[in-house]
């Protein structure tokens, strides 16, 4: 069989990498839900610029965006995978290996087409500061995800990705997991967001975060001043509730809005294929 296009292959190949029992905690997969995320975030929607075609995080215009700080782990976990399949862009690679993973620790499945390509168009290159900053609120997530086209529920919908992995103080500045078993795709953040009592926390390196202390298990967990918002905020909060009660409709909802999230700038032809990949541009192919 012709191994080009055998997408299957790359998903098999993808669930057998995240297993990192030194790494974190023993898996690549959060990691890897925020590459994905990272590459697609950056879309404005007003400019068409932005968003996973081109993969422009292999290069530092993008990938040295303060915001990008620690997905080369993601990105090197990878490797082996295009090492294996070199037919398949990093573009595509990057947020299907996003989709796998939040499937094998237990999420939904997600809708994902592959045509993305690795050209990388000078004129649709994103500048640094696409992405959202944890330390503001809602009118901020408002500003980052509107410019993508989502809206208040697909915003506290996505939102629910922070079920998944930790902050890094070497990284975002931040530090701590949202939940106990991070490795586990659920609704918990919903679930613990409004159940626990969250105070503010001043950390050593002066960055400020809300925590919660559980003296029973000695555990702190963690969430950001922009995940506090989402309790906070009149539209965003029925949201959650809902979320926190109803786990298949988080599943539903996050699955159709994280197909939406990788899919943003991808024009497609009417047999799929992208068609964005103007060479005469200025661009150049890695
Ligand atoms: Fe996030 N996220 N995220 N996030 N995020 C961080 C980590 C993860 C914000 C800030 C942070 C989404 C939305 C937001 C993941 C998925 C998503 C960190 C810690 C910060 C800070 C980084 C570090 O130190 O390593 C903010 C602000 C928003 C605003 O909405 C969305 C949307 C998604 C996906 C759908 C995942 C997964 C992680 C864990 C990464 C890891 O390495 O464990």
């Amino acid at each position: 069989m012709n191994e080009k296009g055998n997408f299957a292959a790359v998903r098999k190949d993808i669930a057998k990498l995240l297993h990192q029992p030194e790494y974190d905690d023993g898996s690549a997969g959060p990691v890897l839900v925020r590459l994905a995320w990272h590459s697609s975030g950056t879309y404005d929607a007003a400019t068409d610029t932005g968003g996973s075609n081109g993969a422009g995080m292999r290069y530092e215009h993008e990938g040295g965006d303060p915001a990008n700080a620690g997905l080369q782990h993601a990105r090197v976990f990878l490797e082996p995978v295009k090492a294996a399949h070199p037919w398949i862009t990093y573009a595509d690679l990057w947020t299907l290996a996003g989709v796998v993973a939040i499937k094998e620790m237990g999420g939904p499945s997600i809708p994902w087409q592959g045509g993305r390509t690795d050209f990388v168009d000078d004129s649709k290159l994103p500048p640094h500061g696409r992405l959202p900053d944890g330390a503001k609120g809602s009118d901020h997530l408002r500003w980052i995800f509107y410019r993508m086209g989502f809206n208040d529920q697909e915003i506290v919908a996505l939102s629910g990705a922070h079920s998944l992995g930790r902050c890094h103080s070497d990284r975002s500045g931040f530090e701590g997991a949202w939940v106990n078993n991070p490795t586990r795709f659920s609704n918990q953040y919903f679930r613990l967001l409004l159940s626990l009592q969250w105070k503010k926390k001043t950390l050593k390196n002066g960055v400020e975060q809300f925590v919660n202390y559980d003296e029973d298990s000695e555990t702190e967990l963690m969430m950001l001043p922009t995940d506090i918002a989402l309790t906070q905020d009149r539209e965003f909060k029925p949201w959650v509730e809902l979320y926190a009660r109803d786990k298949d409709r988080f599943f539903d909802d996050f699955s159709k809005v994280f197909a939406k999230l990788v899919e943003l700038g991808i024009q497609r032809d009417e047999n799929g294929v992208a068609t964005n990949t103007d060479n005469e541009n200025g661009g150049y192919h890695a």
